[in-house]
C-alpha cells in the first residue's frame, strides 16, 4: 500500500454525512479519547497546534512503511514514489488555496520560516532605507520580528496600523498611513491571540491602489475559512501544516508567480540550483529555487492528507459550525462573574482571550490542566497586543471543529472550580 492510496481509504462515517457530524469526527482523532489528570481530556489549545486526524497519521506511518526516500534526485522506484506524493501533495495545497500554479506553492517549515523568507528576498532586495512596511499591531510576533529585523539590515521603517478596543483595525487610520513610501503590507487575516477576523480583501485592495505588495499571515485563517488567493489578490499568503490537522516543520508559502520568478533565493543548496559551478551557479525554476535541501517529504505528505480531511468536511461547514460554537463558548464564559473577554470584534473565529480579576492567568490555566482542560495562557506570542490592553497575559481557548457543546461546558465548570479554589 503507498501513503496516497492510505489517504483515499474509505474512512470514517463523519466524512460520509451530508450534515455536519461532531461526534462521528471526533472518533477520527485518537488523542481526544484519553484522560489527563484522571479527567477526559478537552483539548482547547488549538490556536497552537491541532490534534491529528487518523488519517494523517496512516499517511506519514505508510509513507515511511513503503515509500520512504529523497526526492528529485534518485532513479530508484521508492525516490520516484516519493516525487510523485510529494508533488501530488503540492497539487493538493494548489486547489486548497486556489494557486494559480504550482510554480507559486513553495514548501516552507512554517509561517515563521515564510515570513522570513518575503521580508530576507522580496523584501530585502525591493525596499529601500526609509521604504515603509506596515503591520498591524494585532500581528503575531512572526509578522512583526522579521521585519524589524530587516529595518535593521537595510533602514526600513515599520509602522504600526493600530487597532480599537475591541481588537479591529481602524481602517481609516490604515488609509491614512499608506503612501506611496509605503511598500508592504504585511496583516494577519485571523489573529491568534483575540480571534478577530480582518477585512483582508480590503487591506489587500487599498494596499494595492497605494502600490503596496500584501503578506498575508494565514497561520490561524487556514483552518477556519476558505481561502482563495487569487480572489484575494494577495501577494504571498503563509500558512503552518501543524495548525491545519498535519504535521509540524511544515508550511506553505504561496507567491504570486511574477513576484516569486524576480525574487533572489533565499538559500541555497541542492534541489534549488540548476548547476553549479566556480565561474557561476544557475538556480533551478521555481518552486524548487526556495526549496533548498532536503525537504519535510513526511510532513509535505501528512499536509496533504489534513487538507485531503478537512476538505471531505468542507470549509464552509466548519466555518458555520465553529461560529456557533464560539456564540456557545461567548454566551456562557460571559456568565462566570469577573470574567472579560479580551476580543470582541464584531467578526470573530473561534478563540476565547479571556482575564478573570483578581487572578494569574497561568495559575488558572495550571488549574484547568489538573481538570483535563488544556488551554493556552501567557502573551500567545503577540505581546503587543498585550501591551494595547495593558495585560501581560490571557487565558485562551481556542477551538477546533472537533471540539463540541460538552467540552465548552467542562471548560465553564472547571473555570468556576479553579476560581473559587484561588480566590
Ligand atoms: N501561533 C499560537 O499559540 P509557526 O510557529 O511558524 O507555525 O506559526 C507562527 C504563527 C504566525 N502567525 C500567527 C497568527 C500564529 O498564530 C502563529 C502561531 C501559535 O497562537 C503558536 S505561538
Amino acid at each position: 500500500m503507498n501513503a496516497s492510496a492510505s489517504i483515499q481509504d474509505p474512512i470514517s462515517s463523519a466524512l460520509n454525512k451530508k450534515s455536519f457530524d461532531v461526534e462521528a469526527i471526533r472518533k477520527d482523532f485518537p488523542a481526544l479519547h484519553q484522560q489527563v489528570s484522571g479527567h477526559p481530556l478537552v483539548y482547547l489549545d488549538n490556536g497552537a497546534s491541532t490534534q491529528k486526524p487518523q488519517q494523517v497519521i496512516d499517511a506519514v506511518n505508510n509513507f515511511y512503511k513503503h515509500d520512504y526516500s529523497n526526492v528529485h534526485r534518485g532513479i530508484h522506484t521508492l525516490s520516484q514514489r516519493a516525487t510523485d506524493h510529494f508533488e501530488a501533495a503540492r497539487e493538493t495545497v494548489k486547489r486548497f488555496i486556489n494557486a494559480n500554479s504550482l510554480a507559486e506553492v513553495i514548501f516552507t517549515s512554517g509561517t515563521t520560516n515564510g515570513i522570513n523568507l518575503v521580508a530576507q528576498s522580496y523584501a530585502r532586495s525591493n525596499l529601500k532605507a526609509g521604504d515603509e512596511v506596515l503591520v498591524s499591531a494585532i500581528e503575531h510576533h512572526s509578522n512583526i520580528v522579521p521585519w524589524q529585523i530587516l529595518a535593521e539590515q537595510i533602514g526600513i521603517i515599520v509602522k504600526v496600523i493600530p487597532i480599537n478596543e475591541h481588537g479591529e483595525i481602524l481602517m481609516d487610520e490604515y488609509r491614512a498611513l499608506l503612501s506611496d513610501k509605503s511598500k508592504v503590507v504585511a496583516v494577519t487575516q485571523l489573529s491568534n491571540a483575540l480571534g478577530t477576523i480582518t477585512p483582508i480583501k480590503e487591506i489587500i485592495d487599498a494596499a494595492h491602489a497605494a502600490g503596496a505588495v500584501v503578506m498575508v499571515d494565514g497561520a490561524q485563517a487556514v483552518a477556519h475559512t476558505p481561502v482563495d488567493v487569487q480572489a484575494l489578490d494577495c501577494d504571498f499568503y503563509a500558512f503552518s501544516g501543524h495548525k491545519l490537522f498535519g504535521p509540524t516543520g511544515i508550511g506553505v508559502l504561496y507567491g504570486k508567480q511574477v513576484l516569486l520568478e524576480a525574487m533572489p533565493p533565499y538559500q541555497g543548496g541542492g534541489d534549488m540550483i540548476k548547476v553549479v559551478s566556480f565561474s557561476g551557479t544557475e538556480y533551478n525554476e521555481l518552486p524548487y529555487k526556495f526549496e533548498a535541501g532536503t525537504p519535510n517529504i513526511a510532513g509535505v505528505i501528512g499536509l496533504a492528507a489534513g487538507i485531503d480531511y478537512i476538505e471531505r468536511i468542507g470549509l464552509d461547514a466548519i466555518a458555520e459550525y465553529e461560529q456557533d460554537l464560539l456564540d456557545y463558548t461567548t454566551e456562557q464564559m460571559s456568565a462566570i462573574e469577573g470574567l472579560r473577554i479580551i476580543g470582541t470584534a464584531q467578526h470573530k473565529a473561534s478563540i476565547v482571550s479571556f482575564l478573570i480579576d483578581g487572578i494569574h492567568a497561568s495559575d488558572l490555566g495550571t488549574l484547568l490542566d489538573h481538570q483535563g482542560v488544556a488551554v493556552r495562557v501567557g502573551h500567545h506570542c503577540a505581546m503587543p497586543v498585550m501591551e494595547f490592553f495593558g495585560v501581560s497575559a490571557t487565558t485562551r481557548a481556542s477551538m477546533a471543529f472537533y471540539n463540541n457543546r460538552a467540552d465548552i461546558d467542562t471548560l465553564v465548570k472547571a473555570t468556576r472550580k479553579a476560581v473559587e479554589m484561588l480566590r
